[in-house]
């Protein structure tokens, strides 16, 4: 592989692995190069630098630099252990992060749905947040273009809490997302969940316990018989894994999954229509030693993995 420096600026193309130093150079998601126009371009990768809407812990607006960052420390080699390398098949861009306001709460969500309804008129989009509201905005744009979405979703909590129409929290947005009927509740898998809520509202859930126990190739069967065919959207909340493989997060849960667990699920669902995929929660702030931030990477690199057997079979 070619020695670069400042890929992210200089990389002749979209594909490509660059044995760039680790430690130095522009960082931009696993060292594509930047770019706002989408012209031949499959995938876009994106910021959503946005944590307006957490219930415990502040922090993961700067999620997506620490995923970048910590993408740098695999972006000299293929994702292993895929066999594919999405990096030299598809052509992906950074497209950097979406412009949001603090100071106008209300507008974020819009802004988010705008920002991925622009990217997704040329491409693909893989959005790193972010508090986890981000991926409601961002399913209504993937809706808009796919129609109604199957959800793999995974998570230490539901998010299906029942609120107020319009309310923003981060815990509540798949309980809209269902009634809107943006996610097909019944086409829907949530895994890895360790909290408690009195309506699955028809999403079928794969708790942690049921992982630990039944392990990752039954959990695949069961996710695959749900999803079938329909186009999906797969949404990795980092607090997933366990808080010993991911400390660096808003709403730590005891009992996850290990960053592995994760992964072999993720290498098991390869096949499975995936059109959109988020990773978010990730919380630099509390991190030790790039954790979360390098299995937030790891975990994106692998979605990005998906997508192109999904596209690409
Ligand atoms: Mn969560």
């Amino acid at each position: 592989m070619p020695a670069m420096i400042d890929a992210a600026l200089s990389a002749p193309d979209y594909r490509g692995i660059y044995a760039e130093p680790s430690f130095s150079g522009v960082q931009s998601f696993y060292r594509r190069r930047y770019s706002k126009d989408l012209a031949g371009v499959d995938l876009a990768v994106a910021g959503i630098p946005m944590d307006s809407f957490v219930t415990n812990r502040p922090g993961a607006r700067f999620g997506p630099e620490a995923i970048r960052r910590a993408s740098s420390l695999m972006s000299w080699d293929a994702p292993w252990p895929w066999k594919r390398n999405p990096f030299a098949e598809l052509a992906i861009a950074d497209y950097g992060d979406c412009y949001l306001d603090p100071g106008r709460p209300d507008s974020l969500h819009g802004s988010i749905r705008d920002f991925a309804r622009e990217i997704l008129k040329s491409s693909a989009l893989m959005a790193l947040g972010g508090d986890h509201y981000i991926s409601y905005p961002l399913l209504e744009a993937h809706a808009e273009k796919h129609g109604p979405l199957a959800l793999i979703h995974f998570d230490a909590h539901s998010d299906t809490w029942k609120d107020e129409p319009k309310r923003l929290d981060h815990g509540t947005m798949f309980y809209h997302a269902a009634r809107e009927g943006i996610v097909d509740a019944a086409r829907s898998a949530q895994l890895g969940i360790r909290s408690n809520n009195a309506d699955d509202y028809g999403f079928t859930l794969l708790d942690a316990a049921e992982i630990h126990a039944i392990g990752a190739r039954a959990v695949c069967e069961k996710v695959r018989a749900i999803v079938g065919s329909k186009p999906a959207y797969l949404s990795f909340d980092i607090d997933c894994l366990d808080p010993a493989y991911a400390p660096g997060t808003g709403t730590p849960v005891c009992g996850g999954l290990s960053t592995w667990q994760a992964r072999e699920i993720l290498l098991g669902l390869a096949g499975l229509n995936i059109v959109g995929m988020d990773l978010v929660e990730v919380s630099p702030s509390y991190d030790h030693a790039q954790i979360t931030a390098l299995a937030g990477a790891t975990l994106a690199s692998d979605l990005l993995c998906l997508y192109l057997h999904g596209r690409r079979p």
